[in-house]
């Protein structure tokens, strides 16, 4: 791979109402409240998340490799990859992280909000065209994707890529993909540029960016961000994060913002990975849950928007929290398990405005 090319960071110049800086380096930024809205965010108001610094890629030069259990290896460009039959995906992706700050106590790790969560369409070749164009041994039990990108995470002793194993029935999912666009366009450098993978419906520490090498493997991967971060652990229990839990996010009324006296509409997304989301409950000022208006599904895999109208007539503060339940029977718990790394947290959270 030639490191020639200074990837355009364009982050310097995103203004504060898209994204909000978590940590500067390596970059870090969720989507502020505003950008949350529409239902597909903007792409440069979609949410980031870098373990390492962005890794320097010459789009022309870069090759994607398929190895390990396979018939044949090969080698893909981008440019390869976008001559092999495309597929479109609105993907809601959160970090496993997203909602870090309202457990207590406050778990190590990055301090995201609310708004490490974004929906986008992605396009690109389905991982499984590749894999079966490089033929998977029937030993084949994972498929690891590896990052372009290094470093010496906090807590190891060497540097390592981030790389993250898939089970291979989930890595052949047809709306798994190596991606190349996003909603439309090419992929920023931040997202992952030239390609990417998006595994819809778990979070995203699976949907490895700046993709180099996917490798068919005969025994579980254990890497750090296999078995080290992205687990579910407290004490001595550790199980794998996977799927997203069922969520539900407020985004109008704005977090501390106002609104005047009379009729308000609450509005908002709710998501899961697991199943469709079929119900989304209010409650305003700790009264009792009223049911929500369902709009139209965007996609399988995206957030789908609520809306209740409630009337407003006292000034001052008010609280709104909310519930979303999903087809397969999962509902949000009032307070999530609380773990080491403050993963998935999907506890019912009140969101606060003021009524003038
Ligand atoms: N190569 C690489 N891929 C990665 C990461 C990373 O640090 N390096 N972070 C993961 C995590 S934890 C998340 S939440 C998503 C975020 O994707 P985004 O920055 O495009 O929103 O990328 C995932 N893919
Ligand atoms: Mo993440």
């Amino acid at each position: 791979m030639s490191e020639t090319r200074e990837p355009e960071l364009t982050h310097d110049v995103h203004p504060d109402d898209k994204l909000v800086v978590v940590k500067e380096s390596p970059f870090n930024a969720e989507s502020a409240a505003p950008a949350l809205v529409a239902p597909l965010t903007p792409r440069e108001a979609h949410y980031i998340r870098c373990n390492f610094d962005v890794p320097r890629i010459d789009p022309e030069t870069h090759r994607i490799r398929v190895e390990g259990a396979v018939a044949g290896t090969l080698s893909f460009s981008a440019a390869d990859l976008a001559e092999l039959p495309q597929r479109s995906v609105t993907v809601t992706l959160e970090c496993a992280g997203n909602g870090r700050t309202d457990m207590a106590p406050l778990p190590a790790g990055e301090p995201w909000s609310r708004g490490a969560v974004s929906t986008a369409s992605w396009t690109g070749v389905p991982l499984g065209v590749l894999l079966d164009r490089a033929g998977l041994r029937d030993d084949v039990v994972e498929i690891l994707a590896t990052g372009a990108d290094r470093g010496i995470p906090s807590g190891a002793d060497d540097e390592l890529p981030f790389a993250r194993a898939l089970p291979l029935d989930k890595a052949r999912d047809p709306n798994v993909l190596v991606a190349l666009e996003m909603n439309g366009l090419p992929i920023p450098v931040e997202h992952g540029a030239p390609a990417r993978l998006i595994v819809p419906g778990w979070y995203g520490m699976a949907s490895v960016k700046w993709v180099s090498r996917i490798a068919a493997l005969t025994e579980p991967f254990n890497g750090w961000f296999q078995s080290k971060r992205y687990v579910y652990e407290r004490g001595s229990d550790r199980r794998p994060v996977d799927v997203m839990r069922v969520k539900s996010l407020l985004v109008a009324p704005e977090t501390g913002g106002t609104v005047p006296r009379g009729r308000v509409t609450l509005s908002g997304w709710a998501w899961s990975g697991a199943a469709p989301i079929i119900g989304v409950e209010l409650s305003v000022d700790g009264g009792e849950w009223m049911p929500a208006t369902l709009d139209a599904t965007l996609a399988p895999h995206a957030w789908r928007r609520f809306d209740l109208e409630v009337e407003l007539d006292e000034p001052g503060r008010h609280s709104v929290r909310t519930r979303g339940r999903d087809a397969a029977g999962r509902t949000q718990p009032d307070v999530a398990p609380w773990n080491h790394h403050g993963y998935g947290n999907n506890g019912i959270v009140p969101t606060l405005f003021y009524v003038l």
